[in-house]
């Protein structure tokens, strides 16, 4: 039968993974969906045939047609439901970021490994793009030689209201950890934030944009700038340099245009929804086919924590304007 999920949290990122669910998705239903705000899950409730709407995650998941969760309320909510859901031994998709900080994120970790089984993915999508996907096999080919330095630029139109400074290191420069661990499979072993002259239209108090440097196991050097107001769109590049050759994805994912004004070009996408539409697409779909075959698959518990230990240390040198060691534990054999 088709996999009935429960979705935790009914915000931009929660009600657009219900619509995927919905129309984008084969092999998924959507039981229940779950806000503090009973109103707000009602109302998206009443609009799904065999759905119903609670307030507390623990009741959907205790649902009688409830056969996994996708976590998508705020990041502090997470280790919670988390803990619940592995409780009850329920396949989980749990959006980034997997915990806010490393102690939460070894918690979980802790609970998995006592459970005995993988039953959780994190949801950094951005490993299921398409442009990621190609970097990530032209550097697996070892063809180019090994890989010296990447370059990343992560930019946002304008951030909502209540985002803090913070916020750029641990729920954006997150996405950066997470691919960069992936591409060059090994750990990020420090960070260091710059911050250059920042935007006028930075909100009071914000430093925007920033400048983060990683470094890795190897010695590879990685750079982001993370710019969360940059006014004309959302736009997220990457750049790998290897010993035999140089990788580079920009804005060839939408159509390149010539017009009759005499330019030449293409359009930048608004927003991260529309901007990752196929990942997330592709992310989701995996999910439900991976649960429908009794299997976890994709980032794991121990890449939330390592990003969230990378954040932690992120968010230090934001702070303190100095270079921070990651502290990292020794990764448990469940996780090799
Ligand atoms: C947001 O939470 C995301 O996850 C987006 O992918 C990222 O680009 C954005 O900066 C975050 O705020």
């Amino acid at each position: 039968r088709a996999l009935g999920v429960a979705v935790v949290g009914t915000g931009k990122m929660g009600a657009d993974h219900v619509r995927r669910l919905r129309h984008r998705i084969s092999g998924a239903r959507v039981r229940a969906v779950v806000d503090i705000e009973a109103e707000r899950a009602k109302t998206l409730a009443d609009a799904i045939e065999g759905c119903a709407a609670y307030t507390e995650p623990a009741a959907a998941m205790a649902a009688r047609d409830v056969d996994a969760v996708l976590i998508a309320s705020p990041g502090p909510a997470h280790e919670a439901a988390l803990l619940e859901a592995l409780d009850r031994d329920l396949p989980v998709l749990c959006e980034k970021p997997l915990t806010p900080d490393a102690a939460s994120a070894l918690r979980v970790l802790d609970a998995e490994q006592k459970l005995g089984h993988r039953r959780v993915q994190v949801g950094f999508m951005r490993r299921y793009d398409a442009e990621y996907m190609k970097l990530k096999r032209l550097l697996g080919k070892g063809e180019l030689g090994r890989t010296l330095m990447l370059h990343h630029r992560h930019r946002n139109p304008a951030m909502p209201e209540w985002f803090t400074e913070e916020m750029l290191i641990n729920d954006s420069v997150v996405h950066e950890m997470d691919v960069t661990r992936w591409l060059l499979d090994q750990e990020i072993t420090a960070v260091t934030v710059h911050k250059p002259a920042s935007t006028s239209n930075a909100p009071a108090g914000m430093s925007d944009p920033q400048f983060v440097l990683f470094e890795t196991e190897s010695g590879a050097l990685v750079d982001v700038e993370i710019f969360g107001h940059c006014g004309f769109g959302y736009q997220v590049q990457a750049e790998a340099v290897c010993e035999r050759g140089i990788v580079r994805m920009d804005d060839e994912h939408g159509p390149r245009l010539t017009t009759a004004d005499g330019r030449w070009g293409g359009r930048v996408t608004p927003d991260y929804l529309e901007r990752f539409e196929d990942a997330y697409d592709r992310e989701v779909q995996a999910w439900v086919d991976a649960t429908r075959r009794g299997e976890t698959t994709g980032p794991s518990v121990w890449d939330g924590y390592a990003a969230a230990a990378v954040c932690e240390a992120g968010v230090l040198s934001q702070r303190e304007g100095r270079r921070v060691e990651v502290d990292l534990i020794e990764r448990p054999a469940f996780y090799q």
